[in-house]
């Protein structure tokens, strides 16, 4: 998987480039199209921020033959006219999955549908229990629209804008929305292992990225006071325990700036 990784971020760094000979490049695409649609290998265009990082652990956990395609998108890759034709939005994550419904190809962008996407394909991490499913969906959409946007708009404003607005207003008020948040999440952890009761599942894989880049690409731990939810810290440990969604969270590095 990771040999194909690197070969595939050659070629996306000749993505809308003039200079780029068309003709050998869309062979080398619908040569390893070919190859990847035999395999039945899913096509990741992705970075490792926590939107990222959920499908990176979705794949590793779920065992499924993956290339991974890094998008930076401190270059604007997501704006190229390859990636726009999978996601119109502009934004990471997306997949292309060659077996898609009826066997046909499928392109999947916002990483709540992937995820749902992928359990189904596989079975796995989206409990078949009506009840717990219900419960499962309704927490990943919690985390879709109320942990992400919030935590993303606070780390905005915490972290990358800081010398941007004099104004302490956004700070006030995402963190205030940030905290309210953790605190919801540490309540419904406080009598269950993991969100959903006692079983790992596509919510965890979705939630926990935005918890740990609160300390790992915000460095908000104090600020925010994080020790203050001893729930969450445990449950963090508890998924970091698990291998594969370690490596998955490290599976489209940032490039370093100025490499090809
Ligand atoms: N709701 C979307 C959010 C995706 C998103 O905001 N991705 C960010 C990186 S975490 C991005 O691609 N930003 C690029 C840009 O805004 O130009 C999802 O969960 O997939």
């Amino acid at each position: 998987m990771l040999a194909g990784y690197h070969r595939r971020r050659k070629i996306s760094a000749f993505w809308d480039c003039q200079a780029t000979p068309m003709q050998a490049m869309l062979e080398y695409e619908s040569y390893t199209l070919k190859i990847g649609s035999m395999m039945g290998t899913i096509e990741l265009y992705s970075l490792d921020t926590p939107n990222g990082q959920k499908i990176g652990i979705a794949l590793e956990e779920m065992k499924l033959p993956y290339s991974a395609n890094v998008i930076d998108i401190r270059q604007d890759d997501q704006f190229s006219s390859h990636f726009v034709g999978i996601n119109p939005n502009s934004k990471i994550p997306a997949i292309v999955d060659p077996d898609g419904p009826g066997g046909k190809p499928i392109s999947i962008f916002e990483s709540g549908a992937i995820l749902m996407y992928l359990a189904e394909k596989t079975g796995k991490f989206l409990p078949s229990n009506p009840t717990e499913r219900w419960q499962t969906i309704q927490w990943l959409f919690f985390q879709m629209a109320g942990v992400g946007p919030m935590f993303g708009q606070f780390g905005h404003f915490f972290r990358y804008a800081k010398d941007k607005c004099e104004d302490p207003y956004p700070v006030e008020r995402y963190t205030k929305e940030v905290l309210r948040l953790l605190a919801v999440i540490e309540k419904q952890l406080t009598d269950h292992k993991y969100i959903i009761n006692n079983e790992y599942t596509i919510t965890d894989m979705a939630v926990m990225p935005w918890v740990v880049c609160l300390d790992e690409f915000y460095e908000a731990t104090d600020f925010l006071g994080l020790e203050n939810f001893p729930q969450i810290q445990e449950w963090v440990e508890l998924c970091l325990m698990r291998e594969a969604t370690r490596n998955g969270m490290t599976i489209c590095p940032f490039p370093q700036l100025g490499e090809g």
